[in-house]
């Protein structure tokens, strides 16, 4: 077990071998994850953390290079976290390489890359990431660019880490219509349609300033419609454009008030996913031992509801005796 206040230390004073290490133990063991975090304390270095959200090949890590390369120009110390959900197994190593492989040799102390899973058999890799993002901040770079792919629930839960999001969308990348359905919109702080010299981004763009327009999510929750930016990460196009919207937004009050709100909902809905998540556990479970005994599909409503309360009251209570004991 390494001593934990001189790993903390060496964060602090910028070391990258004491960071490594201090984010492996975040990753790996939650109650490191804990000290560490209380070890921190709350008052963080002033950092901008930027989410890169989209569907697989949209060109978030061809975007985070050439803001890499913007930022360097601006002599930032810049972090890169790419969150990987699809591969336990390599423990989300293929997002990092990716990232690696398109960025040119740079001092970790000015360009640090991790790669970091969104699963693991802990439970606790939301809180890992969470841990992360704060000792990349208290290691003093200056930006965090944390890439995350697809629409599930791990960007709901990465972006409640960040201080913007900025979806990728590109023209025949994903389903963008789904994509307006599925409320990846309203997290965005700025929408951006890369690979925009593809034919068809012009109607893409239409379809979704359209949507934007008419969607009522932004003032029933109080956020912001987030600006559309065109680039073409590939060659640069627009990517100094976006850089500056970055900064501009980072400074703007109401754009960081509604993200604040923005955070609080998803807050609440990633709670009531988890108390779902864990009622639908226990329920199968019961339904399972109670198949023999009891006929649920012919069950009346009523006599169903019972059933259900029944249930529910039993496992409180046995988790309240498996707490108290
Ligand atoms: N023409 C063009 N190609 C691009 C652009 N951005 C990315 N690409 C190419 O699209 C492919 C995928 O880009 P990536 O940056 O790896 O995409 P990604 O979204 O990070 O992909 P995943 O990490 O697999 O989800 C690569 O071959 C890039 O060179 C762009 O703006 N224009
Ligand atoms: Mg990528």
């Amino acid at each position: 077990m390494p001593n934990l206040p001189e790993l903390l230390e060496g964060v602090k004073a910028r070391q990258v071998r004491a960071l490594a290490k201090a984010i492996s133990l975040a990753e790996n063991a939650p109650s490191s994850a804990e000290h560490l975090l209380a070890g921190l304390g709350s008052v963080a270095p002033r950092s901008l953390v930027v989410g890169i959200t989209g569907a697989t090949g949209v060109g978030k890590s061809t975007l985070i290079k050439a803001l890499i390369e913007q930022g360097l120009k601006d002599d930032l110390r810049i972090a890169v976290l790419a969150v990987d959900p699809s591969s336990p197994l390599s423990g989300g190593a293929l997002l990092g390489d990716r990232i690696r492989m398109v960025v040119p040799e740079t001092e970790p102390e000015r360009l640090f890359i991790r790669s970091l899973s969104s699963r693991g058999n802990d439970g606790g890799v939301s809180r890992g990431i969470a841990v992360t993002i704060q000792l990349v901040r208290h290691a003093g770079y200056d930006v965090v660019l944390v890439e995350t792919t697809g629409a599930g629930q791990c960007e709901f839960d990465v972006v409640r880490f960040v201080d913007l999001v900025c979806v990728l969308l590109a023209e025949g990348f994903g389903d963008e219509l789904q994509a307006m359905k599925s409320g990846l919109m309203e997290i965005a702080d700025l929408l951006v349609i890369n690979k925009c010299r593809r034919p068809g981004t012009a109607n893409l763009h239409r379809e979704l300033e359209s949507h934007l327009a008419h969607s009522s999510r932004f003032e029933r929750f109080g956020l912001l419609q987030p600006p559309v930016l065109l680039t073409d990460a590939l060659s640069g196009n627009g990517i100094a454009e976006l850089w500056l919207r970055l900064k501009a937004l980072a400074q703007d009050e109401a754009c960081l008030a509604a993200c604040a709100r923005k955070r609080q909902h998803l807050a609440h809905y990633s709670a009531v996913a988890s108390i779902l998540e864990l009622l639908k556990g226990r329920l199968l479970a019961r339904l399972r031992e109670d198949s023999v005994s009891v006929n649920i599909a012919t069950l009346p409503p009523l006599e169903l509801r019972r059933w259900l309360l029944e249930v529910c009251h039993e496992e409180l209570s046995r988790k309240h005796y498996a707490e108290e004991n």
